[in-house]
Formats: structure tokens, sequence, C-alpha cells
């Protein structure tokens, strides 16, 4: 079968562009769509070609005439939705493919995707429940109970189909068909360094439960890792790539194999640079293994730090405290660590809140601050809980840069305090 897999191009809204001008609190980032790699990988007796609209925005039209789908699969995050959707019916009006969607928006918020464009909605993991699918609709078999796979029915509720999310599904004996995304490699760089950058998935899911935050839905709640040989073969694959980010949400959920993991990449003689996530407390407890990784490559880390006072992260079930950030970033510093560190702004907040921040990030050296807005996504615990304060419905906004319950302060005072904030975090910013 023909399979054409679609990255959505870089979309989303701006609130304080559109309505105060200030451009600079919309971010573009790049990067090589794994996810449909990793589809790939596992779709070895079929014609599979994936068109990345962040890197090729006007390319669908042409690559539907050159290569008529059977099937066309489209991934997507919550702000990319509603492009997600529109793609779909772009497909539909062009041929008449059966048109499958997945990702971290469809496995949240699957219901989302019940339309008359789309045919089958694909929940976690997916990489074997695509391929099961794709298989059932070449035989003509019935899919409706693959586990994962959920059949469209515009105007009646979806009907929840059996999850499993075990490392079976992962399918690591198949890995991303990375050449797919030959033709778009120079546009996967990491601009500030002008340097070329891979993408390579090493575990799934997250043992935590953050209200905010989406993760869970891409496995159901566990927290699935790979092997680590193959970790090491799928890295070796990102020839000529000096650095390499680990897409996981954590990667260092499980101690004992990452610490095993870091020694193999050490002794695997790949000398690549790496950027990972890891959580703060982690790096407290066992700074011997990231001194370790630091010496396989470990080049930066990237920190949810979200809040600075414990009542927030309590409030937000981050279940850390405010002093083992500091700890965590007195420790990296001191080893040479470079810091990403991520900060989550609410909209409840007033002006002691920011200067409070502004104040924090101007006396510890995180190298680069990220700073969100506390976002409801669908499908998410913080969700159900201010659901009833939403006042923006529009996914497109749902970039995490925007405020879509009511901000306490004035809304254009709110931005410009936002934009200020992350002008000043970024003065001295290095990666
Ligand atoms: C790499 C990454 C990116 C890359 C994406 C590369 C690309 N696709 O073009 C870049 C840097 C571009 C990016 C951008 C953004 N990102 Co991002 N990103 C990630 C990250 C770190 C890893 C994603 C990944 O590759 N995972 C590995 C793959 C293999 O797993 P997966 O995506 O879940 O895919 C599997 C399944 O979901 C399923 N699947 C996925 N797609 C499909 C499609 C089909 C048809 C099927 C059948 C199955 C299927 O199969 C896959 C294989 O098992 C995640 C966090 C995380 N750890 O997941 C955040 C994450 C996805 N990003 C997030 C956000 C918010 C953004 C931005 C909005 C940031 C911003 N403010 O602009 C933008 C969105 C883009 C835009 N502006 O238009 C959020 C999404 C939350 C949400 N629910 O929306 C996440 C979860 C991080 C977070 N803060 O919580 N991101
Ligand atoms: S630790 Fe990070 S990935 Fe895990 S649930 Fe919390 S925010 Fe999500």
């Amino acid at each position: 079968m023909n399979i054409f897999l679609i990255n959505p191009p870089n979309c989303g809204r701006s609130i304080p562009e559109e309505r105060y001008g200030i451009t600079s609190l919309k971010q573009i980032f790049r990067g090589e769509p794994l996810a449909l790699e990793e589809l790939a990988g596992n779709l070895l007796e079929h014609n599979v070609r994936i068109l990345d609209l962040k890197a090729d925005p006007d390319g669908l039209d042409r690559e539907l005439r050159e290569f008529p789908p059977d099937v066309v699969g489209i991934t997507g995050v919550t702000c990319e939705a509603n492009t997600v959707l529109q793609l779909a019916v772009k497909v539909k009006e062009a041929c008449r493919a059966i048109v499958v969607i997945g990702g971290i928006h469809a496995s949240n918020d699957p219901g989302f995707f019940n339309h008359a464009a789309v045919d089958y909605i694909v929940v976690g993991i997916g990489k074997k429940a695509f391929a099961d699918l794709v298989c059932a609709l070449e035989s003509d078999t019935d899919a409706s109970a693959l586990p994962g796979v959920m059949r469209t029915r515009p105007g009646r509720a979806l009907e929840r189909p059996p999850l499993r999310n075990t490392v079976a599904d992962l399918v690591v004996e198949h890995s991303p068909n990375y050449e797919l995304v030959s033709r778009y490699r120079s546009h996967y760089i990491l601009e500030k360094l002008g340097i070329t950058m891979g993408f390579v998935a090493s575990a799934f899911g997250c043992p935590h439960r953050c209200l905010f935050c989406s993760i869970q839905g891409q496995t159901g709640g566990g927290y699935l890792t790979k092997p680590i040989e193959t970790v090491v073969r799928d890295i070796g694959l990102l020839v000529d790539i000096p650095v390499i980010r680990l897409v996981d949400a954590n990667t260092f959920g499980d101690v004992k194999r990452a610490t095993a993991l870091g020694r193999a990449l050490f002794e695997s003689g790949l000398k690549r640079q790496y950027l990972a996530d890891i959580r703060s407390d982690t790096v407290v407890r066992h700074p011997e293994m990231l001194r370790q990784w630091q010496e396989a490559g470990l080049r930066a880390v990237i920190i949810g730090f979200e809040e600075i006072d414990d009542a927030s992260l309590l409030a937000m079930n981050k279940a850390n405290k405010a002093s083992m950030n500091a700890e965590a970033i007195a420790i990296l510093n001191d080893l040479g660590i470079t810091i990403v560190g991520d900060f989550i702004i609410s909209p409840d907040y007033d002006e002691d809140d920011f200067d409070r921040l502004g104040t924090y990030l101007d006396t510890r050296r995180i190298d680069l601050p990220m700073i969100t807005v506390m976002t409801p996504l669908p499908g998410t615990a913080l969700y159900l809980q201010e659901h009833h304060r939403i006042i923006n419905h529009n996914l497109d906004y749902y970039t995490l840069t925007n405020a879509v319950t009511t901000t306490k302060l004035a809304e254009e005072r709110f931005y410009s305090r936002y934009a200020a904030l992350l002008a000043n975090s970024h003065q001295n910013a290095r990666l």
C-alpha cells in the first residue's frame, strides 16, 4: 500500500501578537517528525512517504499528485489539532485515501477528531497499532477491535478501544526510518549554534502525575523504556549528526536503567552530544549518574522547574520541592552541564509574582529559561479542574504561550510583563 505520513506546518496563534503587537512570545521550533519516522520503521512491506509541512509548507498538493496514497496518517499536538482536521478535509477532497490521525492530541482528546474527514483515530504509542490497522485495511478485515484503534462515528460517541501500551507496542526491533526525512535534514538545526540535531526516543511516558502534563496520554499512564542496545543502535543511524536530543519526557525515570544507558553511550564510542529531560530531584539524588552521563557526552538537561515555591509545586502535583530545584541547579552548575529550565507562569500571576520569578531567574544560572503559560490541555487533570474557567476554547491558541483562562492582571499588562520576563532572562542565554 502507499502510505503517506504528514507532519502539520508550524501553527498556533498568538494573543499577544494579534491583540497587542507583541511578537516575541510566538515560538517557532524545528525538529524531525520522529513519531512518523517510528511509524514508518514498522511499515516495511509498504511504500511510505513522509511530508514535513514544517519544512515544506506548500508541499501537500504536489505530493498527493506524485504519490497517490491508500492511507494517510497525520500527527499533531493540541495547537495543531484544527490544522490537522483541515489537512484531513483537504486529503479527502483530493483522493479516496483512508485518513488516520494519531499523536499526543488524538491520544488525550480523541473525540476532537470524530469527524467525517477522518476514518480512524489511533490513541497511545501507535507503532504496532498503525501497522496492524494498515494490515487490516489491506486485507479488508475488521479493524474496530484492534487495541488503540478507534473507528470514527461522526455525530455519535466514540467507542473506547481496549488499550495495551506495553513494550511490545514500541516494536523496538524496527528502528525509526530516518531516511524518509533526509531531504529535510538541513531544516533540523539547533538555531543558536547552527548545528544539526537528530531525535531519538529512549523512553515513553513518565512515572509522575503532574496536573498540567499531557504526557500520560502517550502511554495511558505507564513508563516504558527501550532496551539500551536499541537506543545505541538508533543513535548510530543518525550518521554525522553531532547533537542528539533524547525526546523522552523523562529519560531518567528508571535510574538503574538510565545509569546503564549512560555507561553504554560512553562505551559505544558514538561521541555525540546529548540533550535530555530529567527531574531536579533525580539530579539531587543521583549526581554520580550525571557525572557519568557528562563523560558520555551529556551537554544539556531540560528540567521542568515549573514554579519557585513549594505551595505552587504542590498545587500542580509536581511531587517536588523548591529546595530540590535550587540544589539541582547548583550541582549542574558545578558539573558545567547546561540547564534548559522550564517555568510555568499562571494566568493568576500579579505584579509581585512576576517580580519574584524575575529575581529568581536573575540570581541563578539557568542557561536557557523557557517560560510558558499554564494551559489546561484537553485530556489532562488540569483540564478537568479548570474547565469552567476557560474563556478561549480555540485550540489554535493552545501553544502554551497564551492564557486561555482569564488573567488576573489586565491582559495587555500580563503579556507585556511575560514578554519582558522572557527577554530579560534570555539576555545571556546559551545552549
Ligand atoms: C520533539 C518535540 C517537538 C518537535 C516536534 C517535531 C515535529 N513533529 O515536527 C518540535 C520542536 C517542532 C516541537 C514543537 C512544539 N511542541 Co513539542 N515536543 C516534542 C517532544 C519533546 C517529543 C515528541 C516526540 O517526538 N516524541 C517521540 C515520538 C516517537 O512519540 P509521539 O510523538 O508520542 O508519537 C508516537 C505516538 O503518539 C503515535 N503517533 C504520533 N503521531 C501519530 C500519527 C499517526 C497517524 C499514528 C497512527 C500514530 C501517531 O505513534 C508515535 C510512535 O509511537 C514532546 C514531549 C515528549 N516527550 O513527548 C513535546 C510536546 C509534544 N510539544 C509540545 C508543545 C506544546 C509544542 C509546541 C506547541 C511548543 C510551542 N510553544 O510552540 C510546538 C508545536 C509546534 C508548532 N508550534 O506548531 C507539548 C504538547 C502538549 C500538547 N498536548 O499539545 C509536548 C508534549 C511537551 C510538553 N510541554 O508537554 N515539539
Ligand atoms: S515529571 Fe515531567 S513528564 Fe512527568 S508528569 Fe511531570 S511534567 Fe510530565
